[in-house]
């Protein structure tokens, strides 16, 4: 099988249940090339969130926890503190991580603690019919603001990645997208080194990952893609918000 087309150890070999043009199984994947890269298959633990990414336990080969809704840092927290040898990481959604967790993400990088967090944000709750989170754009039609979202109902757009930035706990923050390839290598670049960050010790890690929801969306997976490049990335900037060097590794 040429190089690039084999599948990674770290997942399962089983058919994904999402819909047709969903980016989470590329995110998977990224992380799953990570993973056996550093040789660390065995030394994973995986937290996953409430949202289409929850199945992420049937797709990853090592162990898992399933969290209720947007707890998933407080888990890794556990976790983590328990076996710090450990690479610990969540997989959380916008509505998971940005709305009913956004207490836990933003704690857990104050406090600095040394796991990561994989953020993929579709802009909408994608597994519950695609209604408005934090991150849906102005003017978005979801199916709970389909006049578009207004500044006078509903604000605007939670950056995540820009206010972790700011604080002492974070240590390497960054936002990437798979539009297309040349965003997949950086992305995969992106949570390389968030993964190392951690391994280093060096404290809090966050990739968001900005991802097409063409069911929601109303859209063919490739307007959905398109949709990203074109619409998320001008509110969603991509690129390293905050780097904490590492001595050794990638
Ligand atoms: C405590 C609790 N409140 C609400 C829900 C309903 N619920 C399930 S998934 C979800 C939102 C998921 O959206 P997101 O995190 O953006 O992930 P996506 O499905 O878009 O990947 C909600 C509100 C729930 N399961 N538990």
């Amino acid at each position: 099988m040429p190089k690039g087309y084999s599948r990674p150890q770290t997942l399962i070999d089983k058919p994904w249940h999402f819909c047709p043009g969903c980016n989470h199984g590329i995110i998977h994947r990224l992380c799953a090339e990570v993973i056996d890269e550093m040789g660390l298959q065995n030394q994973t633990i995986g937290v996953g969130s409430v949202g289409c990414g929850v199945f992420s336990y049937e797709y990853f080969n090592f162990d898992g926890i399933g969290p209720s809704h947007g707890r998933a840092p407080a888990v890794a927290t556990g976790v983590k503190r328990v076996l710090p040898d450990r690479l610990v990481f969540t997989y959380q959604g916008d509505g998971d991580l940005a709305a009913i967790g956004t207490t836990e993400m933003v704690h857990s990088a104050v406090r600095g603690e040394n796991i990561t967090i994989i953020f993929v944000n579709n802009t909408l709750y994608g597994m519950t019919g695609g209604q408005m989170a934090p991150t849906t754009l102005m003017g978005q039609v979801t199916t709970t603001t389909p006049g578009g979202r207004s500044r006078n109902q509903a604000g605007y757009p939670f950056r995540v990645c820009e206010m972790l930035a700011t604080m002492e706990g974070a240590a390497y923050i960054a936002r990437g997208a798979v539009y297309n390839p040349a965003q997949v290598v950086k992305t995969k670049k992106a949570i390389k080194k968030a993964f190392a960050t951690q391994m280093a010790g060096l404290g809090f890690s966050l990739v968001e990952v900005l991802s097409a929801c063409p069911t929601n969306w109303g859209m063919n997976p490739i307007q959905a893609l398109k949709f990203v490049e074109e619409n998320m990335v001008p509110v969603f900037p991509l690129g390293e918000f905050k780097v904490t060097p590492i001595e050794a590794g990638v």
